[in-house]
This record gives structure tokens, sequence and C-alpha cells, in this order.
């Protein structure tokens, strides 16, 4: 059998002894990582779960299973007999079941479902373990555990609750792994987009929270606000203790100073670079401010967009870590990730531990896994949800402005009836 659970109640105690019944029982539990990408971050960890279940009558003994597909451990112990509830003859485990019975197949074993009772006393138990993970003391500090728990995490551009659903609930299956976005990113510029404003802290802090504050009322994932420049060192101080009561998990702040601009206008507008010492002493200050070790300061460096070139990003750096910022982010607006591979190969060489972000909107070729080999930890897709949403919408208009009717719309939209059961009632 496999499991993942973190609450165990009587539907799982009656199948394993179903399944104990057939001989000896082998649970391969999944672990964090793999319930964190095809369900939810799991609220009791992998040693938890283990210790739970290897205490069940019935059950001999519980190995790890690295990956939805049950495939290597299959291989490996060729059991007599796969149990497991008939709830995923259908929808997304649908291709997993399909290779068990392959791989069953190939040495004679079988596969044994018993029928999946729905119970609503169960239901009300996982949708209260969802509710626990978006509880600002537990959500805050899921960050920092992504981060010990795997060498590179992903975040997906929110601006909105129903951009916030899309980030958290959109899963791939591929090749028996599963895929989802670790984090969330509330940008400044697609935050000020989607209200038609320009990117250049126009939005006060008040609407930038309230954003953030209705992702968060419908998510549970860890959320990193972008802080544009954190303004002014005596407000700073007051808006990262927000963000932290909240339960936001880190915010990114620019070392510019004056009138921001987006980053990816570079050198063809003006803008400020903040002195050395100026933003040490905000990335201090807001360190000071914090009321616990969940939080993630992340000072990003502009001297690459600013074409102030590699050695003064490399000793900003440096003195941003001894500032004691938790991390750093070296943005770039080339195609060509050299720079960026240079900057990660050279803040390495020097420093293996400080968390390492990048934002490939220009050098998107690279993928996650060759960030990883280059040290980076946090890759963030920083506005993807806006640039591909508005094409969309901006077309539609046009296609009914041009038949003078919507029918011809119908192909870019969604169902009305997946419009109505897109969002759950109790969710
Ligand atoms: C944002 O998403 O608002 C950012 C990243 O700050 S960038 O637009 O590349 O500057
Ligand atoms: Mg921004």
């Amino acid at each position: 059998m496999c499991f993942s659970t973190d609450i165990i109640h009587g539907g799982h105690t009656a199948i394993i002894q179903k399944a104990a019944a057939l001989g000896e029982l082998t649970i391969g539990m999944l672990t964090d990582e793999v319930v964190a990408t095809y369900r939810r971050f799991p609220v009791l960890k992998y040693e938890e779960r283990v210790k739970i279940i290897e205490n069940i009558k019935g059950v001999s003994r519980v190995i790890p299973q690295n990956t939805l597909s049950h495939a290597e451990n299959l291989r490996r112990l060729k059991p007599d007999y796969v149990v497991h509830g008939d709830n995923w003859v259908t929808g997304f485990q649908r291709p997993i079941r399909d290779e068990v019975i392959k791989i069953l197949r190939e040495y004679g074993g079988e596969l044994i479902e018993y029928p999946y009772t729905k119970n609503e006393e169960y239901e009300k138990l996982e949708l209260h373990q969802r509710e626990q993970l978006a509880i600002p003391d537990m959500r805050r500090g899921r960050l920092k555990q992504l981060l010990a728990m795997k060498p590179l995490i992903n975040a997906i551009e929110v601006h909105s609750g129903i951009t916030g659903l899309i980030a958290e609930k959109t899963t791939v299956l591929q090749d028996g792994k599963t895929y989802q976005f670790d984090a969330m990113w509330s940008s400044s510029l697609c935050d000020s987009t989607a209200k038609g404003k320009p990117d250049i802290e126009l939005l006060d802090m008040s609407t930038r929270l309230r954003t953030v504050d209705e992702i968060m009322d419908v998510t549970t994932k860890p959320i990193i606000v972008d802080g544009d420049t954190g303004g002014l060192t005596e407000h700073f101080v007051y808006n990262i203790r927000t963000l932290e009561r909240m339960g936001v998990s880190a915010t990114i702040i620019e070392d510019k100073t004056g009138l921001k601009k987006n980053s990816l206008f570079g050198a063809d507008v003006e803008q400020t670079q903040d002195s050395i010492d100026n933003f040490c002493a905000k990335i201090a200050a807001g360190k000071a401010a914090l009321k616990t070790k969940d939080f993630f300061l992340i000072a990003r460096i502009e001297s690459l967009i600013l074409e102030k070139g590699m050695d003064d990003a490399l000793v900003r750096a440096f003195a941003y870590v001894d500032a004691k910022a938790d991390g750093i982010m070296i943005h770039s607006r080339q195609k060509d990730p050299a720079e960026i591979f240079e900057f990660c190969g050279k803040f390495r060489a020097k420093d293996t531990v400080t968390p390492l972000v990048v934002v490939p909107t220009s050098f998107n070729t690279v993928t996650e896994e060759e960030f990883a080999r280059r040290g980076v930890n946090i890759v963030i897709y920083a506005n993807h949800l806006t640039r591909s949403g508005f094409p969309a919408m901006q077309k539609t208009a046009e296609i009914i402005l041009t038949n003078h009717r919507a029918k011809e719309a119908d192909d870019m939209c969604m169902s009305i009836n997946e419009i109505i059961t897109l969002i759950p009632e109790n969710y």
C-alpha cells in the first residue's frame, strides 16, 4: 500500500486491516516533497507520519516512496498484491494506476481495489488541515521549511484571489512525478498593472496589503512580497512587521532610491541605486524590527540592471549578507544568462549558504535544474499570469467588437458550467 496522509481515520485502518489479511503488509510512505507537490504541504512531517503508521496493527514495515509513481518500490519488492482505494480509477492518479497494473503484469502480481466511500466527517478533517496551513503562524515559516527540504523552489506571480487559486492548485503529472508551484510572488509590476497603474511605487502600502490579504484568504502556500525599495527606513520597519504578522514568508527589497521604475526598463530610464551604507542600514533596521526567525528579508541587487558591473554586484551582495540579509536576489534583463551565471559562480565561491534568488523573465531559456546546479535556491516567474491573461482578454474583447455578438468568442472562454463551479463553496 501507499500512504501520504497526516490524518489517520477509520477509513484508513479498515483498508489496512483488509490488506494485512492478505499477507505481510509493506507501506510506501510518500515523502514530504511528494505530498507537497501533489496535494498540499503535509501538516505532519514524514518521520511523524511513519511513526504513526508503523504502529498500526497489521503494518509490517514502512519504507519511503520518493515519487507518486509506485514503479521504483514495486520493481524492488515485487509484492504479490497492491491494495488501493478505487478512487484512482478516474482523475489525476489514473496514469499512476495504469503503471501499477502494467508492472504487476510483468511478474504476475495483482491489484486489489476496495470501494472508496466518501465520508463527510473525513472531508471536514481534511478541510480543517488546509485551514491550519493558512493560519499566519503556520504559513510564515513554510518558505524556510521548503528551502531546507529542496535545493530549489519556484514561485509564480499572483495578483488576485483567482490567480492565487491557480498558483495553489495547478498540478502536473509527468513521468510519475508531480509538480506544483512551491510559493507565490506578489509582484509590484503585476499588482500595479491589474489596477491599471505604472510600477513606480504608486500603489500605497494599504493597497498592496489588501491584494496580499485577498490572496492569502483563499490559499495556503507561502507568499513572497515584492517590497520595491522598502521606502523610507522609518516606514519600512513598520511595514515589514505588518507583513510578518500577516503570515507572509519573505519580502524582497531592491537597492534603489527615489522614484523607482521597473527594472526591465534597465538603464533606458533614470534610476538611482542606493549607497551600500544606506541600504545596509535599511536591511539591519528591517531585521531588527522582526519578531520571528521565520520571516526572510531578501536583498535585491540592481547593479547588473543599471550597468554598474559585476564587481559592484558582488561587493554589494557580500555587504548585504554582512548586514544580515536572509537571501540575495540578483537581477538582470539580459536574454543571455551569462552574467547571472557569472554572479552565481562568484557568489557561491565565497558563500555556500545564503539563499540565492533569480527572476528569469529575460533569461527564460534556463531550466530550474540548471539554476539549481549554479547554486540558485528560488526561481520566481514574476509576471507570467498577467502576461498570459491580458492577451487572452484583449483578443476576446476584439472578437466581440468585430462580430457584434459573443458567439465567436466562445472558444476562447471557459464554459458557464466551469465558471460557476470554479470556486468550491466551502474551499
Ligand atoms: C516585479 O515583478 O514587480 C519585480 C520583478 O519587481 S521585475 O519586474 O523584473 O522588476
Ligand atoms: Mg517589482
